[in-house]
Protein backbone atom coordinates (compact mmCIF):
# COMPACT_ATOMS: atom_id res chain seq x y z
CA UNK A 1 0.00 0.00 0.00
CA UNK A 2 1.41 3.31 -1.39
CA UNK A 3 0.45 6.46 -0.71
CA UNK A 4 0.11 8.76 -4.16
CA UNK A 5 2.63 11.53 -3.89
CA UNK A 6 2.89 12.83 -7.23
CA UNK A 7 0.96 12.33 -10.33
CA UNK A 8 3.03 12.70 -13.84
CA UNK A 9 1.47 13.39 -16.66
CA UNK A 10 1.99 12.57 -20.42
CA UNK A 11 1.28 15.77 -22.59
CA UNK A 12 -0.06 15.17 -26.83
CA UNK A 13 -3.44 12.73 -26.37
CA UNK A 14 -3.59 13.24 -22.30
CA UNK A 15 -3.69 16.98 -21.67
CA UNK A 16 -4.70 17.60 -25.08
CA UNK A 17 -5.92 16.28 -28.16
CA UNK A 18 -3.15 17.56 -30.35
CA UNK A 19 -2.07 15.41 -32.77
CA UNK A 20 -4.54 15.65 -35.51
CA UNK A 21 -4.93 18.97 -35.34
CA UNK A 22 -2.23 20.67 -33.59
CA UNK A 23 1.30 18.54 -34.60
CA UNK A 24 0.04 16.95 -37.85
CA UNK A 25 -0.90 20.38 -39.35
CA UNK A 26 2.08 22.02 -38.19
CA UNK A 27 4.87 19.25 -39.66
CA UNK A 28 2.28 19.49 -43.22
CA UNK A 29 3.29 23.51 -42.45
CA UNK A 30 6.82 22.97 -42.25
CA UNK A 31 6.73 20.11 -45.35
CA UNK A 32 5.04 22.58 -47.59
CA UNK A 33 7.58 25.72 -46.85
CA UNK A 34 10.25 23.70 -47.24
CA UNK A 35 9.11 22.80 -51.21
CA UNK A 36 8.40 18.95 -50.34
CA UNK A 37 5.25 17.14 -51.90
CA UNK A 38 4.82 14.78 -48.92
CA UNK A 39 1.33 15.29 -46.98
CA UNK A 40 0.49 13.42 -43.69
CA UNK A 41 -3.28 12.68 -44.35
CA UNK A 42 -5.35 12.25 -40.89
CA UNK A 43 -4.89 8.51 -41.45
CA UNK A 44 -1.05 8.21 -42.47
CA UNK A 45 -0.80 10.33 -39.53
CA UNK A 46 -2.20 7.37 -37.02
CA UNK A 47 -0.06 4.91 -38.55
CA UNK A 48 2.79 7.41 -38.23
CA UNK A 49 2.31 7.73 -34.57
CA UNK A 50 3.87 4.52 -33.52
CA UNK A 51 6.90 6.45 -33.66
CA UNK A 52 7.50 8.73 -31.02
CA UNK A 53 9.37 11.82 -31.54
CA UNK A 54 8.57 14.52 -34.03
CA UNK A 55 12.40 13.90 -35.87
CA UNK A 56 11.98 10.19 -35.60
CA UNK A 57 8.24 10.09 -37.26
CA UNK A 58 10.09 12.22 -39.96
CA UNK A 59 13.24 10.11 -40.56
CA UNK A 60 11.06 6.90 -40.20
CA UNK A 61 9.13 8.34 -43.50
CA UNK A 62 11.97 8.38 -45.56
CA UNK A 63 13.37 4.97 -44.26
CA UNK A 64 10.27 4.01 -45.41
CA UNK A 65 10.74 5.77 -48.90
CA UNK A 66 7.84 7.89 -48.80
CA UNK A 67 9.72 11.66 -48.51
CA UNK A 68 13.09 12.23 -50.12
CA UNK A 69 16.38 11.24 -48.55
CA UNK A 70 18.18 14.00 -46.16
CA UNK A 71 21.21 14.45 -43.83
CA UNK A 72 19.79 14.35 -40.33
CA UNK A 73 20.46 18.34 -39.83
CA UNK A 74 18.19 19.06 -42.45
CA UNK A 75 15.37 16.53 -40.78
CA UNK A 76 16.43 18.87 -37.39
CA UNK A 77 15.58 22.33 -39.64
CA UNK A 78 12.57 20.77 -41.00
CA UNK A 79 11.20 19.81 -37.57
CA UNK A 80 12.40 22.90 -35.84
CA UNK A 81 10.43 24.86 -38.29
CA UNK A 82 7.60 22.37 -37.65
CA UNK A 83 7.82 23.21 -33.62
CA UNK A 84 7.07 27.28 -34.89
CA UNK A 85 4.37 26.23 -36.84
CA UNK A 86 2.96 24.27 -33.74
CA UNK A 87 3.44 26.97 -31.47
CA UNK A 88 1.45 29.40 -33.74
CA UNK A 89 -1.19 27.02 -33.42
CA UNK A 90 -1.02 26.44 -29.95
CA UNK A 91 -1.08 30.25 -29.53
CA UNK A 92 -4.09 30.76 -31.52
CA UNK A 93 -6.62 28.54 -28.88
CA UNK A 94 -6.95 26.20 -31.54
CA UNK A 95 -6.09 23.29 -29.26
CA UNK A 96 -8.81 23.13 -25.66
CA UNK A 97 -7.47 21.18 -23.12
CA UNK A 98 -9.34 17.37 -22.94
CA UNK A 99 -12.43 16.84 -20.30
CA UNK A 100 -11.24 16.64 -16.66
CA UNK A 101 -7.95 17.75 -16.74
CA UNK A 102 -7.67 20.86 -15.33
CA UNK A 103 -10.09 19.65 -12.96
CA UNK A 104 -7.25 17.08 -11.60
CA UNK A 105 -4.85 19.16 -12.43
CA UNK A 106 -6.23 21.53 -9.79
CA UNK A 107 -7.42 19.33 -7.35
CA UNK A 108 -4.09 17.73 -6.96
CA UNK A 109 -2.20 20.57 -6.57
CA UNK A 110 -4.73 21.57 -3.85
CA UNK A 111 -3.90 18.36 -2.33
CA UNK A 112 -0.02 19.19 -2.21
CA UNK A 113 0.71 16.52 -4.71
CA UNK A 114 3.75 16.71 -6.64
CA UNK A 115 2.70 17.55 -10.56
CA UNK A 116 4.87 16.77 -13.20
CA UNK A 117 5.27 16.15 -16.71
CA UNK A 118 6.96 13.37 -18.82
CA UNK A 119 6.16 13.65 -22.87
CA UNK A 120 8.16 13.13 -25.81
CA UNK A 121 7.47 15.98 -27.62
CA UNK A 122 9.70 19.20 -27.85
CA UNK A 123 10.42 21.27 -24.47
CA UNK A 124 9.72 24.83 -26.97
CA UNK A 125 5.96 23.08 -27.61
CA UNK A 126 5.29 21.67 -24.26
CA UNK A 127 5.89 25.15 -22.76
CA UNK A 128 3.60 26.46 -25.58
CA UNK A 129 0.01 23.91 -24.89
CA UNK A 130 1.00 25.32 -20.91
CA UNK A 131 1.14 28.75 -21.74
CA UNK A 132 -1.91 29.35 -23.99
CA UNK A 133 -4.38 26.37 -22.86
CA UNK A 134 -3.34 25.58 -19.15
CA UNK A 135 -2.12 29.20 -18.60
CA UNK A 136 1.16 30.40 -17.55
CA UNK A 137 0.86 30.23 -13.42
CA UNK A 138 1.64 26.11 -14.44
CA UNK A 139 5.13 26.89 -15.13
CA UNK A 140 5.39 27.12 -11.57
CA UNK A 141 3.10 24.28 -10.05
CA UNK A 142 4.88 21.37 -12.24
CA UNK A 143 7.83 20.68 -10.49
CA UNK A 144 9.53 18.70 -13.10
CA UNK A 145 9.05 19.39 -17.23
CA UNK A 146 10.62 16.12 -18.76
CA UNK A 147 10.26 16.36 -22.43
CA UNK A 148 11.67 15.62 -25.78
CA UNK A 149 15.57 14.72 -26.44
CA UNK A 150 16.83 15.17 -22.60
CA UNK A 151 16.67 11.26 -22.20
CA UNK A 152 17.97 9.59 -25.72
CA UNK A 153 15.71 6.75 -25.70
CA UNK A 154 11.89 8.47 -25.94
CA UNK A 155 8.55 5.97 -25.21
CA UNK A 156 7.72 3.02 -24.99
CA UNK A 157 11.42 3.10 -23.51
CA UNK A 158 10.53 4.05 -19.94
CA UNK A 159 13.91 6.61 -19.66
CA UNK A 160 11.77 9.66 -19.64
CA UNK A 161 9.78 8.81 -16.51
CA UNK A 162 13.09 7.59 -14.52
CA UNK A 163 14.27 10.85 -15.64
CA UNK A 164 11.67 12.59 -14.00
CA UNK A 165 11.48 11.53 -11.00
CA UNK A 166 15.44 11.14 -10.91
CA UNK A 167 14.51 14.92 -10.76
CA UNK A 168 11.91 14.70 -7.82
CA UNK A 169 13.42 12.62 -5.31
CA UNK A 170 10.22 10.44 -5.80
CA UNK A 171 9.42 6.68 -5.85
CA UNK A 172 7.59 4.84 -8.36
CA UNK A 173 5.07 3.37 -6.38
CA UNK A 174 4.06 7.32 -4.80
CA UNK A 175 3.50 8.11 -8.56
CA UNK A 176 0.54 7.29 -11.15
CA UNK A 177 0.71 8.44 -14.35
CA UNK A 178 -1.84 9.47 -17.15
CA UNK A 179 -1.26 8.27 -20.61
CA UNK A 180 -3.49 8.02 -23.83
CA UNK A 181 -1.26 5.99 -25.96
CA UNK A 182 0.00 2.17 -25.78
CA UNK A 183 3.45 3.44 -26.47
CA UNK A 184 2.85 5.94 -23.01
CA UNK A 185 1.50 3.02 -21.27
CA UNK A 186 4.25 0.42 -21.92
CA UNK A 187 6.84 3.40 -20.79
CA UNK A 188 4.83 3.87 -17.37
CA UNK A 189 4.55 0.64 -16.45
CA UNK A 190 8.78 -0.37 -17.43
CA UNK A 191 9.29 3.05 -14.94
CA UNK A 192 7.03 0.82 -12.61
CA UNK A 193 4.35 3.04 -12.07
CA UNK A 194 0.31 2.58 -12.05
CA UNK A 195 -1.26 3.97 -14.95
CA UNK A 196 -4.32 5.13 -15.61
CA UNK A 197 -5.04 5.92 -19.91
CA UNK A 198 -7.81 7.96 -21.38
CA UNK A 199 -7.85 7.10 -24.82
CA UNK A 200 -8.75 9.00 -27.95
CA UNK A 201 -9.40 8.23 -31.55
CA UNK A 202 -6.21 7.60 -32.45
CA UNK A 203 -4.79 5.42 -29.36
CA UNK A 204 -8.58 3.67 -28.69
CA UNK A 205 -7.46 0.01 -30.73
CA UNK A 206 -4.28 -0.37 -28.72
CA UNK A 207 -3.21 -2.89 -26.50
CA UNK A 208 -3.71 -1.50 -22.92
CA UNK A 209 -3.39 -4.90 -21.12
CA UNK A 210 -2.71 -4.66 -17.34
CA UNK A 211 -3.25 -1.10 -17.26
CA UNK A 212 -4.88 0.17 -14.05
CA UNK A 213 -7.71 2.12 -15.26
CA UNK A 214 -8.71 2.48 -18.97
CA UNK A 215 -11.31 5.52 -20.25
CA UNK A 216 -12.82 7.09 -22.60
CA UNK A 217 -11.44 10.79 -20.89
CA UNK A 218 -11.47 11.56 -17.28
CA UNK A 219 -14.59 13.28 -17.45
CA UNK A 220 -16.88 15.80 -15.32
CA UNK A 221 -19.36 15.46 -12.48
CA UNK A 222 -21.89 17.44 -15.26
CA UNK A 223 -20.98 15.57 -18.81
CA UNK A 224 -21.77 11.96 -19.91
CA UNK A 225 -20.56 8.80 -17.89
CA UNK A 226 -17.18 7.98 -19.43
CA UNK A 227 -16.78 4.66 -21.17
CA UNK A 228 -14.71 2.64 -18.74
CA UNK A 229 -12.69 0.02 -20.81
CA UNK A 230 -10.40 -1.46 -17.99
CA UNK A 231 -11.14 -1.54 -14.39
CA UNK A 232 -8.31 -3.16 -12.52
CA UNK A 233 -9.03 -2.66 -8.82
CA UNK A 234 -12.64 -2.51 -9.07
CA UNK A 235 -13.13 1.21 -8.71
CA UNK A 236 -17.25 0.77 -8.59
CA UNK A 237 -18.92 2.68 -11.49
CA UNK A 238 -16.30 5.52 -12.66
CA UNK A 239 -18.65 8.48 -13.61
CA UNK A 240 -15.22 10.60 -14.03
CA UNK A 241 -11.80 10.18 -12.36
CA UNK A 242 -11.23 11.81 -9.30
CA UNK A 243 -8.24 12.50 -7.03
CA UNK A 244 -9.78 9.96 -4.87
CA UNK A 245 -9.52 7.06 -7.15
CA UNK A 246 -6.26 8.10 -8.48
CA UNK A 247 -5.37 7.66 -4.82
CA UNK A 248 -7.16 4.34 -4.24
CA UNK A 249 -5.36 2.75 -8.04
CA UNK A 250 -1.77 3.86 -6.01
CA UNK A 251 -2.65 2.73 -2.94
CA UNK A 252 -4.22 -0.80 -4.35
C1 LIG B 1 3.81 12.44 -28.50
C2 LIG B 1 4.85 12.37 -29.51
C3 LIG B 1 5.44 13.61 -30.05
C4 LIG B 1 4.45 14.46 -30.83
C5 LIG B 1 5.15 15.44 -31.71
O1 LIG B 1 4.37 12.75 -27.27
O2 LIG B 1 5.25 11.30 -29.89
O3 LIG B 1 6.48 13.24 -30.90
O4 LIG B 1 3.68 13.63 -31.68
O5 LIG B 1 5.98 16.25 -30.98
P1 LIG B 1 3.68 12.40 -25.84
P2 LIG B 1 7.47 16.62 -31.48
O6 LIG B 1 2.42 11.62 -26.09
O7 LIG B 1 4.74 11.61 -25.12
O8 LIG B 1 3.40 13.73 -25.19
O9 LIG B 1 7.38 16.87 -32.94
O10 LIG B 1 7.84 17.83 -30.68
O11 LIG B 1 8.33 15.42 -31.17
MG1 LIG C 1 0.62 10.84 -25.53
Amino acid sequence: MAELKCLLWDVDGTLADTERDGHRVAFNMAFEEAGLDRRWSVETYGELLKVTGGKERIKFDIQRGDMPDMPDEKVAELHARKTIHYQTLIADGLIPLRAGVLRLLEDAYAAGITLGVATTTTPSALDALIEHSLGKVWFDRFAVLAAGDIVPAKKPAPDIYNYALDQLGIAPEHTVALEDSGNGWLAARDAGLKCVVTINDYTANQDFTGADLVVSEFGEADRPAVDVLINKHNLGDVHHVTLDHLRKICEA
